[in-house]
């Protein structure tokens, strides 16, 4: 499916039908009276937020969105029918914006929701409405009124519980293969994912969604490499998890630009609670390891940094509960409601925990003994260690 997260439409809700102008005409009822019915409510403009959906391109081909006009009153009484209603559906996560990009006129954040953006014009009075004891034939019928019409960006910031980021070539990509279902396109050169992925992890009992963003580089806010336009999808993530290559000479410095961009862009995303990860520990020496997690502390005031190799999967398991952890406080502390798998994707669409490397089943049997434990412990320490160490042995 395409990716597309902003669009500029055109909508217009249905003018009012006319009221009618009639008297009542019948062979021996002399004096019939006025009897044109009133126009009937143009219809709305309503916008869905449908669960199925995570992007916009459907509003790639169709611009402009007309709600039908309502009915026109008739003779005898009768009344116009209220005119058909346009339903947008759009993916959670979906703001409205004015032409201007100034205002929020809504925010789509959960499945289901259902507003009404543009109201129709009501109808016209018929001249039955006007009839009255000095004026029994009243000659009176009013048009409809005018539907209403705007030009509206919509504006998708897709809702996710975590949020990759780091620069290009950290291996986002490669983690959100190794911990979901999602099958990103995973490349040895910069910027080769080039729009949001998402992915749903199921750790434990729980599941969670990770979304996967292009890189970012020195100067993203100003524009470079593909700017910092896609840092709006991770807005809304309650947890950061923050990717460090391990295999590039500097990475405190690496670190710090991507901090820098964070900051840069605003919107509160550098006081989220973020993980940091030193990824590709598989191609590192056990000192360079040490190495590169100290001067990563650091650089980062002392935050704990865990190892970790999206390729090889180890650690990953260790990541997630990390994560999964610290959505969960970050969930409490807010009082919210359902992580963002469910609310988003609707319940019942899980991924599962799939192994790195996941056709490896056979190898993994021995251990998976101990993989119900795994699953209920919330520790993350102590018999994992072993684990990665098999995972080692296995390698070599
Ligand atoms: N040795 C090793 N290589 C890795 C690891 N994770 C990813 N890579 C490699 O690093 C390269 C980049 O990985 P991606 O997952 O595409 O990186 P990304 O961060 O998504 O990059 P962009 O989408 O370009 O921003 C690929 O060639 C991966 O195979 C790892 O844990 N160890
Ligand atoms: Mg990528």
């Amino acid at each position: 499916m395409k990716f597309l997260d902003q669009a500029k439409i055109f909508i217009k809700s249905g003018d009012g039908g006319a009221g009618a102008c009639s008297f009542r005409r019948e062979k021996f009822i002399e004096f019939g009276g006025p009897d044109g019915g009133d126009g009937g409510r143009g219809g709305d403009v309503l916008v869905h937020c449908v669960a199925n959906l995570n992007t916009l391109i459907d509003y790639r081909y169709q611009q402009h969105f007309k709600a039908e006009t309502g009915h026109h009153g008739q003779g005898r009484n009768k009344t116009g029918g209220k005119g058909g209603d346009i339903v947008l559906k759009v993916p959670v996560g979906t703001q409205i914006l004015t032409a201007d990009r100034e205002e929020v006129l809504a925010d789509l954040t959960a499945a289901g929701q259902r507003i009404v953006l543009l109201k129709g014009g009501d109808g016209g009075f018929g001249n039955a409405h006007y009839k009255s004891s000095t004026n029994r034939a009243p000659r009176r019928a009013d048009a409809g009124w005018p539907g209403e019409e705007l030009w509206v960006w919509l504006r998708l910031k897709l809702i996710a519980d975590c949020g990759l980021v780091g620069l290009p070539n950290a291996g986002k990509s490669t983690f959100l293969a190794a911990s979901t279902r999602a099958r990103p396109k995973i490349a040895d050169y910069p910027f080769t994912t080039l729009h949001p992925n998402l992915g749903v992890a199921l750790v434990g009992e729980q599941e969670f969604v990770i979304a996967d963003i292009p890189g970012l580089i020195e100067g993203a806010h100003a524009g470079a490499g593909l700017g910092d336009r896609f840092l709006g999808h991770v807005e809304r993530c309650r947890v950061l998890l923050h990717l460090v290559d391990g295999t590039q000479e500097d990475v405190a410095e690496a670190y710090r630009v991507v901090r820098e961009e964070l900051l840069q862009y605003g919107g509160g995303l550098d006081a989220k609670p973020e993980l940091l990860v030193l990824n590709k520990c598989d191609a590192l020496t056990p000192e360079a390891i040490e190495a590169a997690l100290a001067s990563l502390a650091a650089a980062s005031n002392g935050a704990k940094v865990m190892p970790m190799s999206g390729a090889s999967g180890i650690g990953v398991r260790e990541v997630c509960f990390a994560l999964l952890a610290e959505i969960t406080a970050s969930r409490e502390a807010a009082g919210a409601g359902p992580l963002a798998a469910s609310a988003a994707l609707g319940a019942g669409k899980t991924g599962s925990w799939r192994p790195a490397l996941g056709d490896d089943d056979d190898e993994d049997d021995d251990d998976d003994t101990d993989e119900p434990e795994w699953v209920a412990a919330n520790g993350v320490d102590d018999d994992d260690e072993d684990e990665d160490d098999e995972d080692e042995e296995d390698d070599a």
